[in-house]
């Protein structure tokens, strides 16, 4: 069994004007696919296949460097694109925003502090929403880590994530990451984060 590319819950120009059609298709089809090829051409073969995801991730400390670049892309894309949605909500509800605001006091102060992960994240990475237990708290990762990798700094499971790779967004924002990630606000999917949540 491999891995696959999933297809997205929603067509490539769904996010306009936030996020571009082309950037869309440029992202899922190439960079998704190559992380989902490369994952696989990795672990074919050897003791590594029939895994999940997870299982890889959880000890990729002891894993080939291709592995954890591809699987974490692999990984992190799944998320990111069903984190998204047209139209998302304003804000998330119910337990998860009750969880916001004790982490962080509100969902402005909790913004401000996910915005700011995402812009001095320096390079390429994500910027992460990561649930402890029943707590929250937020992190950022280099290259195509993640929280699940049990050499991140901060673990944990991650419910929200913004790929502040310049792939995300320069056909559209050029150098301005600020610009993208206030846009990414205006699509993030709270039910499916708020899913994710309660685990
Ligand atoms: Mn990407």
């Amino acid at each position: 069994m491999s891995f696959e590319l999933t297809k997205l819950p929603y067509a490539y120009d769904a996010l306009e004007p936030y996020i571009d059609a082309q950037t869309m298709e440029i992202h899922h089809q190439k960079h998704h696919g190559a992380y989902t090829n490369n994952l696989n051409a990795a672990v074919q073969g050897t003791a590594m296949e029939g895994k999940t995801i997870e299982q890889l991730l959880a000890g990729i400390s002891a894993l080939p460097v291709a592995v954890r670049n591809n699987g974490g892309g692999f990984y992190n894309h799944n998320l990111y694109w069903e984190i998204m949605a047209p139209g998302g909500a304003p804000a998330p509800e119910g337990d998860l925003a009750k969880a916001i605001d004790a982490a962080f006091g509100s969902y402005k102060e909790f913004k401000d502090a996910f915005t700011k992960a995402a812009l001095t994240r320096f390079g390429s990475g994500w910027a992460w929403l990561v649930k402890q237990g029943d707590s929250l708290v937020i992190s950022s990762t280099p290259n195509q880590d993640n929280p699940l990798m049990d050499l991140a700094e901060v673990k944990g499971t991650p419910i929200l994530g913004v790929d502040v790779w310049e792939h995300a967004y320069y056909l559209k924002y050029q150098n301005r990451r600020p610009d993208y990630v206030e846009a990414f606000f205006s699509v993030i999917n709270w039910d499916e984060v708020a899913k994710r949540f309660k685990g």
